[in-house]
């Protein structure tokens, strides 16, 4: 039985191009593809088309154009603004990379991977482990999150601050226009000043302006040696002195430094089975830090140990435990990357997924902190996040025992609450996990003028029948 409203003239093309497990029209098959992972929207679509390579995206991509039916991209569903759902119009077609899920090759020389968009980041990662190399993109979705939405949202994640967001590392793309053409970008060059970055376009524009199809990512050498510790501190001033501390040291050690309030670690304590602070008692703030490197002595063991020493004796850290084993690194990892599924399951939550000057982040957390504690009284405030990009995600849990739905009415004047606080900082409201449809209302008043305009033109000149992710990013006056 079919349960789409799609002319029957292109539901027989797209048939006979996709064949039956390629084009899914059944409400109970397409469902999953309409609502996202925090379950805030809740869209409906026409049909779901699963190409299994470049040519039948491009080829799904023309025909629907043609009819002017809209396109959704998705790839594992694990956007944190709702940048992967279509609206509940039920007239857009979601087009899922999920069956795009080949490994091209692996390039010792280049150091790179070719790789379609529907392979998951994990898998990527292994692959290139498996080789001795890194994939050094880390996220805490990584199990889901395919490669195709990562470029397409330019996440960033708990390595970016050693190797930067997925932008830096993509260095070739391929990826299919709006109607249809194929834009072939995949030349692995480190140097290309030949006209405009169009890869980089593409990256971060969340699916608005094509759908990305293959890349190619820049690898590094895998780390022979790697230090992992949980700290306690006192505050984030405290957390940033202590990266200050690392820094100084050894900038190009650090591969990672995560930040975690004592609210948001106390919900992974309570909520995810299997996660235990290793720390006697329990403070207001925790480092995550992370060094690794490709020399296999014992340099950053006797690093980890001088800086944690001298914060320890300076009383900047009051305790610390460092890993012993890849399984008590895997154990201090799971703390952290369990944190947006302990906020899931305390209630309904609101994320602000800002950034602000390194310097400027124990104002804005003091700041926004009383602030949304004053809008509502019980909220619990959960930060955490990637402390070294500058990267907070500001959530705020609603108080225990209200009403989801009446915690979530007042979702804009929380975050605009945060907003206006970030403003003052000269941060920004979506550091890494995209616009979407979650933040599009802020655009204009924070991207307005010639800039809003600039992105306005881009998208009409590449997407004039405004078919491909529509709803996305832009508002729509
Ligand atoms: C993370 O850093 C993700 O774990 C999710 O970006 C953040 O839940 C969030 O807000
Ligand atoms: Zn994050």
């Amino acid at each position: 039985m079919s349960d789409t409203s799609l002319p029957p003239a292109l539901l027989t093309a797209l048939s006979d191009l996709l064949g039956p497990s390629g084009l899914l029209t059944d409400a109970g098959d397409t469902e999953a593809f309409c609502t996202d992972w925090r379950m805030l929207y809740h869209g409906r679509c026409a049909a779901v088309l699963r190409p299994a390579s470049t040519e039948d995206c491009a080829k799904a991509v023309a025909l629907c154009a043609e009819h002017g039916v809209p396109m959704v991209p998705q790839g594992g569903n694990t956007s944190m603004v709702g940048g992967a759902t279509p609206d509940n119009s039920g007239k857009a077609v979601v087009i899922s990379t999920n069956r795009m899920t080949r490994i091209h090759t692996i390039d010792h020389a280049d150091l790179t991977m070719t790789v379609e968009a529907g392979v998951t980041l994990k898998a990527a990662q292994d692959a290139a482990a498996a080789e001795g190399l890194m994939l050094p993109l880390s996220i805490s979705s990584e199990g889901s999150a395919e490669i195709g939405g990562i470029l397409a949202t330019n996440a960033g994640g708990n390595n970016t601050v050693r190797y930067g967001n997925a932008r830096e590392l993509a260095l070739g793309l391929e990826a299919v226009l709006p109607d249809g053409q194929v834009l072939n970008l995949m030349r692995r060059l480190r140097k290309d000043n030949t006209g405009y970055a169009l890869r980089q376009l593409l990256i971060g524009s969340e699916g608005t302006l094509g759908l990305i199809t293959t890349a190619i990512i820049q690898l590094q050498p895998a780390p022979r040696s790697r230090e992992t510790a949980l700290c306690a501190l006192a505050d984030p001033q405290a957390v940033l002195n202590l990266f200050a501390a690392f820094r100084k040291q050894d900038p190009a050690a650090i591969q990672a430094f995560e930040y975690m309030s004592g609210t948001s670690m106390a919900l992974v304590n309570n909520l995810i089975e299997g996660a235990s602070l290793p720390l006697e008692t329990p403070a207001p703030a925790y480092a995550l830090v992370e060094l690794g490197s490709p020399r296999a002595d014992d340099s950053l063991r006797t690093l980890m140990e001088d800086v944690l020493g001298q914060a320890l004796e300076d009383g900047l850290v009051t305790d610390a435990v460092l890993a012993e084993s890849e399984g008590q690194r895997q154990a201090l990892w799971m703390i952290r990357e369990e944190h947006a599924e302990a906020q899931k399951r305390a209630g309904a939550s609101v994320k602000n997924d800002v950034s602000v000057p390194l310097s400027a982040i124990p104002e804005f957390i003091t700041k926004a902190t009383a602030a949304c504690e004053a809008l509502i009284p019980g909220i619990r405030v959960a930060p955490f996040g990637h402390i070294g990009d500058g990267n907070i995600h500001f959530n705020l849990v609603q108080p225990e025992g209200m009403d989801p739905k009446a915690f979530l009415a007042q979702d804009h004047a929380m975050m605009d609450t945060v907003a206006g606080i970030v403003r003052t900082l000269d941060g920004s409201f979506s550091a890494e996990h995209g616009v979407g449809q979650l933040k599009t209302y802020m655009m204009p008043s924070w991207r307005g003028g010639a800039e809003l305009d600039a992105m306005r033109k881009i998208k009409a000149a590449l997407d004039p029948k405004n078919l491909m992710n529509p709803g996305k990013i832009f508002p729509e006056s």
